[in-house]
């Protein structure tokens, strides 16, 4: 769902948001037949109610141009986003795990992101100052949003991957309004960013 979140804000989309803290908040949604399969995330918007993540971001990236000019490229944005997201669900999974679970896991995480995921993003970058077609795409925000879900679990996770250390640096400098990298043109993705500011 923060992805969601994501997207819109590089997007340029302003947003509300309405959150779902109750069993009884979730029971109104359903009984006012907004939920296609009673399940949220849903979002309202151009006069849908949309549901299912993927159908979500699906219907953003490629109204606001982030999915790529062609379907070589979709297919190109489609497998790094399917890539950062196996990344991030290994990370959601870890609050169902034991103590003992976890720190295993947590070590798996951190292999994988570095040894598996990383270094394609990186190679890529280094020609290039956006993942696909040159050109800022949502594979561009996934890949964001991935990083600093894993900095949180190793803060110099980045240590080998100067690229993607580009990539995210714009965040630690915006209070400083520097314009430092490639993604510090998207003023909106600062904004959302902010939550990790206590980097
Ligand atoms: N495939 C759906 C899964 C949505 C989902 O699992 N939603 C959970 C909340 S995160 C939910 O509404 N659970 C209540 C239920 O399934 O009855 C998506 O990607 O949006």
């Amino acid at each position: 769902m923060e992805s969601i979140r994501w997207l819109l804000a590089a997007a340029g989309i302003e947003f509300e948001e309405e959150f779902v803290e109750t069993k009884e908040d979730l029971e109104k949604l359903r009984s006012d037949g907004v939920l296609l399969f009673q399940q949220v995330p849903m979002v309202e918007i151009d006069g849908m109610k949309i549901v299912q993540t993927r159908a979500i971001l699906n219907y953003i990236a490629t109204k606001h141009n982030l999915y790529g000019k062609d379907l070589n490229e979709k297919t190109l944005i489609n497998m790094y986003v399917e890539g950062t997201t196996d990344l991030m669900e290994m990370i959601m999974s870890l609050i169902f795990l034991t103590h003992e679970e976890k720190a295993k896991k947590n070590a798996l995480i951190i292999d994988r992101a570095t040894t598996r995921y990383f270094p394609v993003y990186e190679k890529v970058l280094k020609g290039q100052d956006f993942l696909v077609g040159n050109q800022f795409s949502w594979a561009d925000v996934h890949l964001l949003e991935a990083i600093l879900m894993t900095e949180e679990l190793k803060s110099d996770i980045l240590s080998k991957f100067p690229q993607l250390q580009d990539d995210t640096q714009c965040i630690y400098m915006i209070h400083d309004d520097v314009d430092h990298s490639r993604l510090c043109t998207i003023p909106d993705l600062q904004n959302q960013s902010k939550q990790y500011s206590h980097h």
